[in-house]
């Protein structure tokens, strides 16, 4: 516990253990002594969606556990924030004792909760001593992970770990790894040395059959550096699928400056997130916190779940970013209220991705219509380019993959081709004419994307060529198919020609598929 000093900026204390309790009754707060928390769970990418999901979810199930116990010791659900790349949040957390605030943002109000499960914080790149001491602790019993689909290092192609990618093969030759497939890996091999149970790794990234594709990518890895160590895991670990939702915006000073006003605290890191949440997972075996208690639900197969919210939400956001990035707009509810954007993208998830889901009982009509409500809410500021940003990971799962199925069956997707047409406009970094995106795109692949994309940016059909000739991004096979290569070069020709609204208004079935 530190003394409470004023922040310099704000001149008030900040949010600690040791100013806990001057935190207003009117605040929800954690019902349990937050310093008696024992760590349980390591969760590696520690940024604002964990914080305002799993992390927040983990505290609810520690208070329902709590209150039906005969002790008052809280259960040893702790949380150990990792990250592996960037110190920033990691840091202010630290300097709070790892509480911080969530802003539940709704239409109308907001609420805010005070959240104390992260009970550690580890900068991996500083303390990996630290970092593997955790993960090979048999205390922790879970090691959960929100690293986006571009932390697992797969091929583009196979879905399997890309051995070539630089960053794993760097991996391959240090004593101490840095990916975080290198770094589970490790951690189960510290656990097999030992003759102590493994954890189970939970993945919570938005990438179809998440759980799978982290066994393979971890599976693949050690079988390079030990072939046993790779059956081990395959034989012996438990990587349950699971689907995460909930919106959470990237935080701003709005948010610190509402917590201020609220708590009269200094929180550097709050998060502020919209009131929907969900979260299915696969059923494992093993201790862990009681989350259905929360609303979180165990079923045996994640897949329905997980494509309709990878196929609408996130694949309609990707169709909402790019085609509201090109009209200008900075957020997805400014994009949404953009009649023919929002018109689109309901034509998208009904007509180009519905038709794509796996049988379920699942009401997929009210669930587009639900996701619409749930991008207008005006409480949120949700940014297209963050929205839109890593371009060339995200569209595997989202758009290719129903285009894909689409294709098989004979289906015409129109708005998708003019939504991936409106990523590569995007990912040139340039509008039109030459004139830069207003909110330009971040992307792994950035220097690529803008070398090959800026080389060829003002005739249509050199530009489609030039994408689809990029292995990271597209199979190969894509740029022999005529629908799709005629697709999107009339998809980009329209963009080019007339901008987003013409290019809109010239999407329809039969005629750009
Ligand atoms: C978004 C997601 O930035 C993105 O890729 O599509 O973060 C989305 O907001 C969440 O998956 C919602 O659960």
């Amino acid at each position: 516990m530190r003394l409470p000093t004023r922040d310099p900026h704000t001149g008030l204390p900040p949010l600690s253990l040791a100013t806990l309790p001057d935190v207003p009754a009117s605040i929800t707060q954690p019902t349990f002594s937050v310093g008696d928390l024992r760590p349980g769970i390591v969760h590696i990418g520690c940024g604002a969606f964990h914080r305002a999901h799993q992390a927040l979810l983990t505290q609810r199930a520690i208070e329902v556990e709590l209150a039906e116990a005969a002790t008052p010791v809280p259960p040893s659900w702790g949380i150990v924030g990792v990250s592996l790349r960037t110190p920033g949040t990691l840091r202010a957390l630290q300097q709070q004792d790892g509480l911080y605030t969530v802003l539940e943002r709704g239409p109308d109000r907001t609420a805010l909760e005070l959240v104390g499960t992260v009970r550690d914080l580890v900068y991996a790149p500083d303390a990996p001593a630290q970092l593997f001491a955790y993960l090979r602790d048999p205390a922790i019993r879970i090691v959960s992970l929100t690293v986006t689909a571009s932390g697992y290092s797969l091929d583009a192609q196979s879905q399997r770990l890309d051995a070539q990618h630089p960053d794993i093969q760097d991996d391959l030759r240090r004593s101490c790894p840095r990916t975080a497939i290198g770094v589970l890996v490790r951690c189960l091999a510290l656990r097999r040395a030992r003759g102590l149970a493994p954890p189970v790794i939970l993945s919570c990234d938005n990438l179809p059959g998440n759980g799978h594709a982290l066994r393979q990518a971890c599976v693949d890895f050690a079988s390079l550096q030990d072939d046993s160590l790779g059956e081990w895991i395959a034989r012996h670990v438990q990587f349950p699928c699971t689907m995460v939702d909930r919106i959470v915006p990237v935080t701003t000073d709005i948010d610190r400056h509402d917590v201020a006003v609220a708590t009269g605290l200094c929180d550097a890191a709050p998060v502020s997130a919209e009131p929907f949440r969900q979260w299915v997972i696969e059923t494992f075996d093993g201790p862990r916190p009681r989350w259905e208690a929360t609303g979180a639900e165990f079923v045996p197969d994640v897949a329905p779940w997980e494509a309709s919210k990878l196929r609408l939400l996130n694949g309609g956001h990707l169709v909402v970013a790019y085609l509201g990035l090109l009209a200008g707009h900075e957020t997805v509810a400014a994009a949404v209220n953009d009649p023919p954007i929002g018109a689109l993208a309901l034509r998208f998830m009904l007509d180009e991705q519905m038709p794509t889901l796996p049988p379920s009982d699942h009401d997929i009509r009210a669930y587009a219509g639900q996701l619409i409500v749930r991008w207008r809410n005006p409480g949120i500021a949700h940014r297209l380019d963050g929205v839109g940003r890593d371009g060339s990971t995200k569209l595997a799962g989202r758009l290719l993959a129903s285009l894909g199925d689409n294709l098989r069956d004979g289906r015409p997707a129109p708005c998708t081709l003019l939504a991936i047409a409106a990523w590569m406009r995007c990912a040139t970094g340039l509008v039109d004419r030459g004139r830069p995106l207003p909110l330009p795109l971040q992307d792994r692949q950035s220097a690529l994307l803008r070398r090959v994309g800026g080389a060829a940016a003002t005739d249509p059909g050199r530009l489609v060529d030039a994408f689809l000739g990029l292995p990271e991004v597209f199979d190969p096979a894509w740029g022999a198919i005529p629908q799709v290569r005629q697709g999107l070069i009339r998809a980009m020709t329209a963009l080019h020609r007339g901008g987003v609204y013409a290019a809109i208004a010239d999407c329809h079935p039969g005629e750009c598929s």
